[in-house]
């Protein structure tokens, strides 16, 4: 692994003396913290490396509101700047904490490199673009921020890297974002936090920083999704759906806590149908996860696409009428489990 990271690294820093013109950075919809932290890692990494131009990250698919301070914070110090249009070229492009230029939802076809550093496991129909492709993707890491704290640390090695107390806190923000506050933590991912932590970051201050109350529209959906959800037993797991405008995650995320074993939430968006899933650590365990239970089949009935980790995913589907869909994952789950899904009544 540190093998692999340190030829990476070389790789990295073979192009980015190579570029002349811009470097960019982009990541899934709705980048988190993980994302962002990741670009602020990114951003030094490359500037330790000897690079004159910043990165330039690419907003149009939108930041998460828990990252939107980290996003300001690496802009306002100077670290990298943000544009909302996609460049017509670029030397590099740097997809952080998403499998693909498909998850990122931009076209790869403009750059002469594209480097992808992720720790995403499924990557369900992956996009494929001709140019030249750099892959780090390794599903061992809990966050994309320990992957390049990682390159940043091994070249601090050979080079001096200084981090400040505030950058240092800014990066820790994503990478304990993703592990849940260190309670899924790689190895990898609690060496990287001992190394920031050495160059002054602080827990609390990285978790206020992604702090956020949450908006009212959000507060709606998930009150509105609670109403309308249908539960049912099978065996001794209990299944969850329904359906909202929007927030489809924070909903399914809200389900699993309530108790669902398998929590699946869908969503009408404008061109397609989107089905986020949760499934719990007493389901999703050995060879059973998200992909070999559901998200395999509905793309070769519906061909939906899909992204994300054994036990939390997004599809998105064809657009459908959503009785179609529902009526068709449980027949899956039905022949998956064996057994009737049987509805609990309120
Ligand atoms: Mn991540």
């Amino acid at each position: 692994m540190r093998r692999d990271l340190e030829s990476h690294l070389e790789n990295i820093a073979g192009i980015v003396s190579g570029a002349s013109g811009e470097i960019y950075v982009a990541s899934h919809p709705s980048a988190d913290p993980d994302s962002i932290s990741s670009l602020i890692a990114l951003s030094q990494l490359v500037k330790y490396m000897g690079s004159e131009t910043q990165p330039k990250f690419i907003a149009v698919n939108g930041v998460a509101s828990n990252a939107a301070k980290l996003l300001e914070l690496g802009e306002k110090s100077n670290l990298y700047s943000v544009i909302d249009h996609t460049p017509q070229r670029g030397d590099l492009l740097v997809v952080l904490d998403a499998p693909d230029c498909g998850r990122a939802s931009i076209s790869c076809d403009v750059y002469e490199h594209i480097y992808i550093i992720d720790h995403h496991a499924l990557n369900g129909d992956p996009s494929r673009y001709g140019r030249r492709t750099h892959v780090l993707r390794d599903e061992y890491y809990t966050s994309t921020t320990e992957i390049v704290v990682q390159l940043l640390k091994i070249l601090g090695e050979k080079i001096p890297v200084e981090l400040d107390r505030d950058i240092s806190t800014a990066i820790l923000a994503g990478l304990l974002y993703d592990t849940r506050i260190l309670q899924h933590p790689s190895i990898i991912a609690l060496d990287s936090a001992q190394y920031l932590m050495m160059h002054g970051a602080s827990i609390g201050d990285a978790l206020r920083l992604i702090q956020t109350e949450m908006r009212l529209d959000e507060r709606i959906a998930r009150v509105k999704g609670i109403m309308r959800a249908r539960a049912y037993r099978v065996n001794s797991y209990i299944v969850c759906l329904s359906h909202v405008g929007a927030h489809e995650s924070s909903l399914a995320q809200l389900l699993a806590a309530a108790g669902c074993d398998l929590a699946i939430v869908l969503s009408d968006k404008e061109d397609h149908l989107r089905i986020s899933l949760r499934c719990s650590q007493n389901l999703c365990r050995g060879e059973v996860d998200l992909e070999s239970m559901l998200l395999k089949k509905l793309s070769s009935i519906f061909g939906a696409r899909y992204g994300g980790h054994r036990r939390a995913a997004v599809a998105s589907t064809p657009k459908l009428p959503m009785g179609e869909i529902e009526s068709r994952i449980i027949a899956i789950l039905e022949s998956f489990f064996g057994a009737d899904l049987k509805p609990l009544k309120p």
